[in-house]
């Protein structure tokens, strides 16, 4: 599957043979040459060679599903950087409609009626016809089509272009296996806003302490997966792969590897602060090494190896990545009043997973080995109650027949033990999806909202409150309802939730999926100012997804969560008797 290093030249001409298509079809042409021009794109990404060598060699026509025509437009673009034929189109074709395009339901055909009859062509105006009712107007069109347009356009507004950390450690860990392969470095680590758990990442730093750079750099843009290359230097380079990722490069010599390790993690506020911290004391801190002031040209620095040797050589403790951001661990660490942080080691099972019962992928037994796998004690399953109907809620019937299921797994699978959960819906009223004679059937509940998340932030409040002032809901799960780089957090008063999680003893959840993160850092921080107590869960709907349960615990070290915070840190008869008093 690895794919031979592409040259910038290869994406590109894929690019503008894919926009011909789009083009053509905003055109209305034929849609077959719009099919053939996105085939020979992909074909062409595919490539395990460079454009240019197969033009030298006339051996274009050899690309699948590049036929004269197309072999043209190539060349064009290779030796003048434009294609006649795209051109062409662009002249034909109002600028404003490809935009239209990335709104997701919004294909060709759509776009070209939009144009014709409303003579729209922005993204902005699209919007205001939206919102106008003028686009129900239109043939074929609906009310629910103008309702799906407003929501694809305010999400395509919502993302930042920061990429989810799931999707930035995977990159991360593809290239650090690669250079290990090729080079073996003896230290290499993901440094920056990936090695801080940051909840999204704008690019990828890797840190290399070694002797000779050169092959390290030469290992690190031929990489497979890289699409472009954006520098290539002697200490530091950066490519682009897939997704428009960066990734940057820095090799190091070993000696200053701790040093360049605090530099390149930062957060640069937590830099700077700790830098000031440093010229106070007329030392200077720099990516080599820390100095006194005025040697930091030829002196030998006075720690750098290690980044513990950098920070007591500041008179502080070391300092956990994840508390990075200059939110007062540099003031605690001068103190040694750092948290002891809740680790992942700590966890002893999860509260919040699905089986194909409700909509998870995965049965009673699988996910119950897997976890038990994992060396947890327990697992609560808390498939979804009734009013998910489109995720096949559990009916009375159901929950029973399931816990025919959990009770035989928990007999040959003892003493681990799968608890009997629910994640049980907040109506929009504020109603429990369930009354309490079958809340009373679970051992753990946890509540969520899924739905009516446009109400008045009054109204939402009262609906998480009251919830939570039930004696059987032991959690609220995804408390925000938030969807990184998709869908904003609904309007609520969290600090009313935290000071009622207190209040009511109900557990606040930080969920580990990748795109929720929620609570995130900073409510985790709130909750532990005011005393309010946790749960990490995964929120896995498979197997696999059991791991999950990393992100919530970065994301409740990075709110300076303590093992005691978490209630999943205790062990199974402590657990029980907890959740009987709520949490
Ligand atoms: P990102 O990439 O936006 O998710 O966030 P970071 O933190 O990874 O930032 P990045 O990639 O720009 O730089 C990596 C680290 O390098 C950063 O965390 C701290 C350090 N750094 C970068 N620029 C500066 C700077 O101007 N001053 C200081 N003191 N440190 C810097
Ligand atoms: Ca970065
Ligand atoms: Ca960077
Ligand atoms: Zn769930």
């Amino acid at each position: 599957m690895p794919r031979v290093s592409l040259t910038h030249d290869n994406e590109q001409v894929a690019a503008v043979l894919e926009e011909i298509g789009d083009l053509s079809d905003l055109k209305g042409e034929n849609p077959f040459r719009a099919v053939t021009f996105r085939a020979a794109a992909r074909a062409i990404r595919d490539l395990r060679e460079p454009l240019r060598v197969l033009m030298e060699q006339k051996r274009l026509s050899e690309i699948p599903k590049v036929g004269p025509a197309i072999a043209e437009a190539i060349e064009q673009l290779l030796t003048t950087g434009t294609a006649k034929r795209h051109e062409e189109l662009k002249a034909q074709v109002p600028p404003g409609l490809l935009m239209l395009l990335r709104v997701p339901g919004v294909g060709p055909a759509t776009a070209r009626t939009i144009h014709k009859t409303l003579g729209i062509t922005t993204i902005d105006e699209l919007e205001a016809a939206a919102k106008t009712g003028r686009l129900r107007t239109l043939p074929k069109f609906q009310a629910k089509t103008e309702e799906n347009i407003l929501k694809a356009i305010g999400s395509l507004r919502q993302r930042t272009g920061r990429a989810l950390v799931v999707d930035a450690r995977a990159a991360a860990a593809e290239m650090v296996a690669w250079l290990r392969e090729r080079c073996d470095p003896p230290q290499m680590v993901v440094a920056g806003s990936v090695r801080r758990w940051r909840e999204t990442i704008g690019d990828v730093d890797i840190v290399v302490a070694a002797d000779a750079a050169g092959p390290i750099m030469e290992a690190f843009v031929a990489a497979p997966g890289v699409e472009r290359v954006i520098a290539r230097g002697d200490t530091r380079s950066s490519v682009v792969v897939e997704r428009g990722l960066q990734l940057d490069l820095r090799v190091v010599p070993p000696a200053s590897y701790g040093a360049a390790l605090v530099y390149f993690t930062g957060s640069k506020a937590h830099n700077v602060h700790l830098r000031g911290l440093a010229l106070k004391k007329k030392l200077l801190l720099n990516e080599y090494g820390l100095y006194r002031v005025g040697e930091e040209k030829d002196g030998t620095p006075i720690a750098s190896r290690t980044e513990e040797d950098v920070y007591a050589a500041l008179g502080m403790d070391w300092i956990a990545p994840e508390l990075r951001e200059d939110r007062g661990e540099i003031e605690a660490a001068v103190a040694h009043e750092l948290p002891d942080l809740v680790e992942l080691g700590d966890i002893r099972g999860d509260l919040h997973a699905h089986t194909s019962w409700s909509d998870g992928r995965d049965t009673v037994a699988e996910m119950a080995e897997r976890a038990r796998g994992k060396g947890y004690e327990y697992i609560a399953l808390t498939d979804h109650s009734v009013a998910l109907g489109m995720t096949k809620g559990l009916t009375e019937d159901r929950i029973r027949a399931r816990n025919v299921e959990i009770e035989a797994v928990n007999r040959r699978l003892a003493p681990f033990r799968v608890l009997i959960g629910s994640e049980t819906d907040i109506r929009a009223s504020g109603k429990l999806d369930y009354d309490d004679r079958l809340l009373g059937m679970f051992e753990v509940v946890t509540a969520s909202v899924h739905s009516s998340f446009a109400q008045a932030r009054d109204v939402m409040t009262k609906r998480i409150l009251g919830a939570m002032e039930h004696p059987r809901v032991n959690a609220i799960s995804h408390p925000t309802g938030r969807l990184l780089e998709k869908r904003d957090a609904y309007e609520v008063d969290l600090e009313a939730v935290i000071q009622a999680a207190v209040r009511t003893k109900t557990r606040l959840e930080v969920n580990g999926g990748p795109e929720r993160l929620d609570l995130s850092d900073i409510a985790v921080r709130r909750a532990m100012e005011v005393g309010a107590m946790l749960v990490c869960n995964s929120d896995a709907h498979a197997i696999e997804e059991l791991d999950q349960m990393e992100y919530a615990v970065a994301t409740a070290r990075r709110g300076w969560a303590t093992k005691e915070s978490v209630q999943n840190t205790m062990a199974l008869t402590e657990l029980r008797r907890h959740l009987e008093g709520k949490g």
